[in-house]
């Protein structure tokens, strides 16, 4: 739960000495309380952000569910921190974000969704349809809607297939240049360069390069990143912020998820 004095696109576009991490969750790879276990071990391992969705079809209460065991399980830990002169209750402030395949996977326990245009779909469902749809839903509940551009590049995955987007391939910087002005043009303060979930190969560097030249963005990167290296890699590039998602679903426990995510951490904090 973040904290009150500030809002979550404060936080999430506030400069860093260092690129930060988001740990995804999505809800349809695992129970609420499990998910709330992978989410406190990843804010213990220096997670900055938990997102929570990714798949295109999971239902409303699916997701609900999930976003308030997350938050109930932090809230939890930042009461037992604010006891403990030695332990950081600060950590424990951090957002849950909903990170939505379309306007059904929304939840009122969450602080923010990222509110994108996908803007690479061919089809109008995901240019605007789902975001008309959501909208309303998010008024009412008083989610804190993140502009955010959603760009997905080769080989996008599964994201790409139903997206029906027209990728955007390594050597197409001139692409990319104008998706990222495009987004500035409209007001949007995030652009996430996305390769898809599980990507044999990450967003390549030189069109996150690319994406970085254009100011006033706060650039995501996601889709791919498995190792140190390669989240080193797109924070050399310069992402603000290096999204993990099956690298946490596919940990055999909690001691090699803490393991995969603090040497991500600490490399981007190296
Ligand atoms: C997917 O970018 C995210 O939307 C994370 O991708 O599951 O490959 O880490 P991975």
């Amino acid at each position: 739960m973040r904290r009150a004095d500030s809002t979550t696109l404060q936080y999430v576009t506030s400069s860093s000495p260092t690129t930060r991490h988001i740990t995804l969750i999505d809800p349809a790879k695992q129970d609420p309380n499990t998910a709330a276990n992978r989410a406190m071990v990843a804010v213990e391992c220096g997670s900055s952000m938990i997102f929570v969705g990714g798949s295109t079809d999971t239902p409303d209460e699916i997701v609900h569910a999930t976003c308030k065991a997350i938050q109930e399980a932090f809230e939890l830990r930042a009461f037992a921190s604010s006891q403990d002169p030695d332990s950081e209750e600060e950590q424990w402030h951090i957002p849950v974000v909903l990170f939505p395949g379309g306007a059904h996977a929304l939840s009122p326990a969450a602080d923010a969704i990222t509110f994108m245009m996908l803007m690479n779909s061919t089809i109008r469902r995901f240019l605007v349809g789902e975001q008309i749809r959501g909208a309303p839903y998010l008024e009412k509940f008083g989610v804190e809607a993140l502009p955010t551009g959603y760009l997905v590049c080769a080989p996008g995955g599964r994201v790409g297939e139903v997206g029906q987007a027209e990728l955007i391939q390594p050597d197409q910087t001139e692409h990319v240049y104008s998706y990222a002005l495009a987004a500035k043009m409209f007001g949007f303060k995030i652009l996430y360069l996305e390769a898809g979930s599980g990507a044999e190969r990450q967003v390549h560097p030189r069109l996150i390069e690319t994406a970085r030249s254009v100011d006033n963005l706060t650039l995501l990167v996601g889709g791919g990143i498995r190792t140190p290296e390669q989240a080193v890699l797109a924070a050399k590039a310069g992402a603000d912020w290096v999204v993990t998602g099956t690298l946490t679903e596919d940990a055999a426990d909690l001691e090699e998820l803490r393991t995969r995510i603090s040497g991500i951490v600490t490399a981007l904090e190296s």
